[in-house]
């Protein structure tokens, strides 16, 4: 028996990026296990990948091109050959770009985060072809903007480090689900000593293994860490030099800090003031007077609602007004994805675009369900008249999904999409193309949680016909016509191509050396910004940012209020008096393993947590079916009646396949298309419903 063992990276969106040793046996993949060698791995996998050969060679994996035959949204399809599929999209498209090329729309996320088989030569098909731009928003654009007007770019702490600290405040993140790697090594920071702080509405698993949990109502914050600042300021818990040398508008920062006294935080977020006050004095005596390690670990928990933006940015001032970065184990850390020097514009090819370099229309992602059902007539472009869906599956994770069930259920639209599984979003395709999976392709990947390059090896041959993405739209390129040199570069050849050149983070890695060690480090220190340098225009910390006052926003860091609470929408929360959140569920990604039987037996299904008194008024028991509801749709699931949900929220763990819950809904049946303050990004945790008991009788008829 031939047995090998290839090296290669998990895919999936999760910061934790880890290396994988794939054992290859007679051509098959028999076991996925984690590089022992690689630092932030250490030979340990999620439950959800160690599981990976279950989801690749599961019974469902399409295996051939499909047309549909059903209604949209039936699932009801026939196979057909690659020479009829590809034939079909090309004579379609072509039609459509004939007469209007941003008809045409591109819907990709990342189901894959490879930068080969994500936005490589798909990007370059829709550049030539002149296809609307997508605003890829629905995860991290409103923190990673906040970033950007911060510290110039998503940039952060070395997580390696944080074994070092003495205080780890974990911000609106739920590691032990999402960031795995991360949460061992708070863990091992915790048998050293340090003080672990989880600031979460709800008390997740992570939540309830550190020593202090403190919850805030979802979307409140900004109003938290504007109290913290003032606490700094008001006890002179500060780091005077750094301020003075690394960071622009101090003076400005402290007299927006004063409206912010910790009381009124208190009232706002619907926490204790000795919680604000403890905290801010932990963090500040730890940093300040005693030289101490204090990270910060920042998650999109934060950034899911109305002042995502402007509440990421409150909380980045904190580690300059106290010098965290000074060390290595201090910080703060949402991403360290603007390390990576990535020569995009090979990659993606902007210059193919007709117009070039004017740009063509962009369709934001996060409100595809108002771009379908826009009849043109708006003055946003053109009626859409095709999409191609990538790594993605929108009709389950994006907001208001009955909108974008509806828009996707247009009989006059043509939807091609290229995917694993038949999943909710498939069931709406005209064409379904068969894709490999990360053991059948080659890939190179950036990360937003460590700094390492990792390679992916192709470790076994494409399952049935599938193909990669890459080869999709290879093979639709030449049958366009397109005739640039760059559609025929192999795979391999476009990884070769990601890595910026001459940029000394990169010195030392490339494709060929990668592919070989399976990870490479970048060359950045243990403490990057120990001497400031950050990468803004002013290269300091931008407390006051006169790039945001030039953009017309407010430059300050801020509280923005939820769109949907009893305060800013009194009349809404009269009928819908309670805050829905809908974080990940540990044992599915996004929607990715929900279809895995064994991963979604863990999971159960689907539930809502609610506290003991709201449950108690509305008569609802522990295991009773609820419905949750809103104007915008409605959901049911299995009530859990727990204070691990504060009281007046709720919480059901995401994301469901639709097609796999009771009643066929998922959250996002409730969720708006509201946007951030900052970076047009979704708000899935900013919304009002109501929770009722469903009786028997209800489900009888
Ligand atoms: N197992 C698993 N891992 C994943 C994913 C997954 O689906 N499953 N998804 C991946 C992706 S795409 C991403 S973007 C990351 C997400 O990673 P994280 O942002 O870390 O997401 P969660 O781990 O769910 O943490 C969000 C936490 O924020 C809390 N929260 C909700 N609203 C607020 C708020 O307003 N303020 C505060 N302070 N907390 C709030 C939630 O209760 C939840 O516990 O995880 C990645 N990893
Ligand atoms: N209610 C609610 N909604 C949410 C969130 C939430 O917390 N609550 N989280 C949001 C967040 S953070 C994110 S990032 C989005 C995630 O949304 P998506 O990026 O759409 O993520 P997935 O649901 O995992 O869907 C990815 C799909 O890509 C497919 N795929 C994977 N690899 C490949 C490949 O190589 N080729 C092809 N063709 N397909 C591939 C997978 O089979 C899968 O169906 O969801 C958002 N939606
Ligand atoms: S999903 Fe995250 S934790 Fe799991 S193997 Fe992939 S990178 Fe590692
Ligand atoms: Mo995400």
């Amino acid at each position: 028996m031939a047995t090998r063992i290839v090296r290669a990276a998990c895919p999936h969106d999760c910061p934790d990026t880890c290396a994988l040793l794939v054992t290859v046996e007679d051509g098959r993949a028999t076991k996925v296990a984690g590089d022992p060698e690689h630092p932030t791995t250490g030979g340990v996998l999620c439950a959800k990948v160690s599981r990976y050969t279950e989801r690749t060679y599961h019974a469902d994996r399409l295996l051939t091109p499909l047309r549909r035959v059903g209604k949209k949204g039936e699932g009801k399809f026939e196979p057909i050959s690659w020479e009829a599929a590809l034939d079909e999209i090309a004579t379609r498209l072509g039609a459509i770009a004939a007469r209007n090329p941003e008809a045409i729309v591109p819907y990709s996320y990342a189901g894959t985060m490879g930068l080969v088989q994500g936005e490589s030569m798909a990007a370059r098909f829709f550049h030539k072809l002149g296809a609307s731009l997508l605003d890829r928003t629905i995860c991290a654009s409103a923190g990673a903007t906040a970033l950007r007007y911060s510290y110039g770019a998503s940039v952060g702490m070395d997580m390696e480090h944080v074994v070092g600290a003495k205080l780890v405040i974990i911000w609106g993140g739920n590691p032990i689900a999402s960031n795995l790697h991360f949460w061992t090594r708070a863990q091992e920071a915790k048998r050293r000593g340090a003080t672990l702080v989880a600031i979460d509405p709800y008390r997740s698993l992570t939540a309830e293994k550190c020593h202090r949990h403190i919850a805030p109502m979802p979307g409140t914050d900004g109003a938290l860490a504007l109290a913290m600042i003032h606490i700094l300021i008001r006890d002179d818990l500060l780091d005077h030099d750094y301020i003075a040398q690394h960071t622009v508008g101090f003076d400005a920062l402290r007299e927006r800090a004063m409206d912010y006294p910790p009381a009124r935080a208190a009232e706002i977020c619907g926490v204790p003031v000795e919680d604000i006050e403890w905290l801010a004095g932990l963090y500040g005596q730890l940093a300040v007077k005693e030289r101490q390690a204090v990270a910060i670990r920042l998650n999109y928990g934060v950034q899911r609602v109305r002042g995502g933006g402007q509440a990421v940015r409150a909380v980045a001032c904190l580690p300059s007004l106290v010098g965290a970065w000074r060390q290595p184990a201090g910080g703060l850390q949402l991403s360290t994805s603007g390390f990576f020097p990535i020569d995009t514009a090979s990659l993606q090819r902007p210059d193919l675009l007709p117009t070039w370099p004017e740009l063509p229309r962009t369709v934001n992602m996060s409100t595809i369900g108002d771009a379908l059902l826009d009849d043109g007539a708006r003055g946003n472009g053109p009626k859409i008249e095709a999409v191609v869906v990538y790594n993605s599956n929108p009709v389950a994770v994006a907001p208001e999904s009955a909108k974008v069930a509806q828009g996707f259920a247009r009989e006059d639209l043509f939807t091609v999409v290229l995917e694993h599984f038949r999943t909710d979003t498939a069931d709406y395709a005209d064409i379904v193309l068969p894709a490999t999976t990360q053991l059948e392709h080659v890939d190179v990947h950036k990360t937003y949680g460590h700094v390492y390059f990792m390679a992916n090896n192709q470790a076994v041959a494409p399952l049935g016909q599938a193909l990669p993405n890459t080869e999709i739209f290879r093979r639709l390129a030449a049958r366009m016509g397109f005739a640039d040199p760059c559609f025929a570069d192999t795979d391999e050849a476009i990884a070769g191509q990601a890595i910026l050149r001459d940029d000394k983070r990169a010195e030392g890695i490339s494709w060929d050396t990668l592919k070989a060690r399976g990870w490479q480090r970048l060359n950045i220190d243990a403490a990057p910004f120990a001497n400031g340098g950050f990468p803004t225009p002013s290269g300091k910390c931008e407390f006051y940012s006169a790039a945001m006052a030039r953009d017309g926003l407010d430059p300050l860091p801020a509280y923005v209020a939820p769109y949907e609470t009893p305060s800013s929408a009194p009349e809404l929360a009269a009928r819908y008096p309670l805050a829905m959140i809908s974080p990940p569920a540990r044992n599915f990604l996004n929607s990715s393993f929900v279809n895995v039987d064994s991963l979604r037996a863990t999971e159960g299904e689907p539930h809502l947590d609610i506290h003991p008194v709201d449950a108690a008024a509305r008569n609802i028991a522990h295991g009773d079916l609820v419905r949750a509801y809103n104007d915008r749709g409605s959901m049911q699931a299995r009530a859990r009646v727990t204070d691990r949900a504060k009281q007046g929220l709720v919480v059901g763990l995401s994301i469901w396949w639709k097609k796999l819950a009771p009643d066929g809904k998922n959250a996002n049946e409730l969720t708006s298309q509201h946007l951030t303050d900052l970076g047009r990004a979704p708000v899935f945790y900013d919304c009002l419903v109501e929770v009722e008991a469903v009786r028997a009788e209800a489900l009888a008829s």
